[in-house]
């Protein structure tokens, strides 16, 4: 063994190894709300960190381009099994290196370049690689957009069957990175039907929920279903497709070799971990929890005088319309910041304000979750966001509610070699 192989990432490099402690300090005292983060377990951390990085592994399973895939083909099939096991899938490609090129896999198996595609506005909650003009999604297909209806703040469907019927899209794209509520995935698919698109959900956000059975499932409406692994999911960071055997070679070969070269072998192995963690009871308990969470802290924020978007939740996140109490998203993110409290500003439908000044927050509970948090923590944490977001211009007092946080946070150890009492950073 070489001298560089025997040392320590803190021997070898300690200006990474000491961003890694102030890392794992800040993700341990802090409250993390950011709705699309979570927590892996120990195993999961164990496997995405491990020796399959070493592997190339370009093909698939059984048919490879290289030598020495036996023990890669062994993870990739556990995670696959897994995968179609949890959603009900016929099919599974876990190779997608993330969401992003999950989608991009997508639409390359069933579009050509220049078609029309039909997606969520992002300004209305939808993301980037559903047709917006700086994504790969809007310069390579022909973006057109659906939104939410202006008082109710839910998807107007009537909107969208019209506009199917008028732009004739060969996608439809449902899923969305700020939609507090439960999607009709029955019209949607019907309007597909309808025009002859093709029908592709993206839930990536409430993945994890519909796993743990505490949201319906888009997988038996849609033709294609495109997730990340990392949110709700709680797995590493990642991407997966689902879809049934008529789509599977398509959705393969836009995968590898559309897409991506060598899969990463060492997030295949820790889906597979996070996977089998998906299918134990205990899941199921945790899905539900992040709902009841995320319910209890939108009550407790709006008795706190808070306008929620649609006017409450059905899943894991919060959209909050600070502006209406004068207070940029922006101002609330560095406040709640300081506070010890992880949140992202966030644009709110029909948003006067530009998007890195909007007019909202959006909140999470996935991640506190994990960490054990219930109802109780939920209502005194919204207290301490009323406080902080009252007090943003106050640096003294949004330093006493972060010590308060991390007295909490240090009830809720991240990882047991953190179970011992951490000293709350000055
Ligand atoms: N960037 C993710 C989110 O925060 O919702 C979506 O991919």
């Amino acid at each position: 063994m070489t001298d560089r192989m025997a040392l320590s990432l803190a021997q070898a490099d300690p200006a990474v190894a000491e961003a890694l402690d102030h890392e794992t300090l800040r993700q341990h005292e802090g409250l993390e709300m950011i709705a699309s983060e979570n927590f892996v377990s120990e195993a999961v951390l164990e496997a995405a960190g491990s020796i399959f990085t070493n592997k190339y592994a370009e093909g698939y399973p059984g048919r490879r381009y290289y030598g020495g895939c036996e023990f890669s083909d062994v993870v990739e099939n556990l995670a696959r099994d897994r995968a179609k096991q949890i959603f009900g899938s016929e099919h599974a490609n876990v190779q997608p290196h993330s969401g992003s090129q999950a989608n991009a896999s997508a639409f390359m198996a069933v579009l050509q370049a220049g078609d029309t595609i039909l997606g969520l506005d992002l300004a209305h909650g939808g993301h980037l690689t559903h047709g917006h003009k700086l994504s790969f999604s809007g310069k390579l297909y022909r973006p057109t957009f659906y939104h939410v209806d202006r008082k109710t703040e839910l998807i107007d469907y009537d909107e969208l069957e019209a506009i199917a019927d008028r732009e004739k899209p060969k996608v439809i794209i449902g899923g969305a990175s700020a939609y507090p509520r439960l999607w009709d995935f029955a019209r949607m698919r019907q309007i597909a039907d309808k025009v002859g698109a093709v029908y592709i959900f993206d839930m990536a956000h409430i993945a994890g929920l519909v796993a743990g059975g505490a949201h319906p499932s888009p997988v038996p409406h849609a033709h294609i279903t495109t997730t990340t692994t990392h949110k709700t999911l709680r797995g590493p960071r990642s991407g997966l497709i689902l879809c049934g055997e008529g789509l599977a070679k398509e959705i393969d070969k836009a995968v590898f070799p559309g897409q991506q070269g060598g899969p990463l072998v060492h997030i295949i192995a820790a889906k597979a971990v996070a996977f089998g963690e998906v299918l134990r009871p205990e899941f199921k308990t945790y899905a539900a929890q992040i709902v009841a969470n995320a319910k209890v802290l939108g009550t407790s924020l709006q008795e706190a005088g808070y306008r929620l978007v649609s006017g409450g939740t059905d899943n894991h996140l919060l959209l909050v319309d600070v502006f209406e109490k004068g207070i940029l998203g922006s101002e609330a993110e560095l406040a709640l910041g300081k506070a010890g409290i992880t949140v992202n500003k966030n644009a709110i439908p029909y948003d006067t304000n530009p998007p890195l000044k909007p007019s909202g927050i959006r909140i999470g509970t996935p991640a506190l979750t994990t960490r054990g948090m219930r109802e109780t923590e939920m209502r005194l944490i919204a207290q301490w966001i009323g406080k902080a977001l009252e007090q943003r211009n106050d640096d003294v007092a949004l330093e006493r509610i972060r010590q308060e946080v991390a007295e909490l946070a240090n009830r809720f150890p991240l990882y047991a070699w953190l179970r011992a009492p951490v000293a709350v950073s000055a």
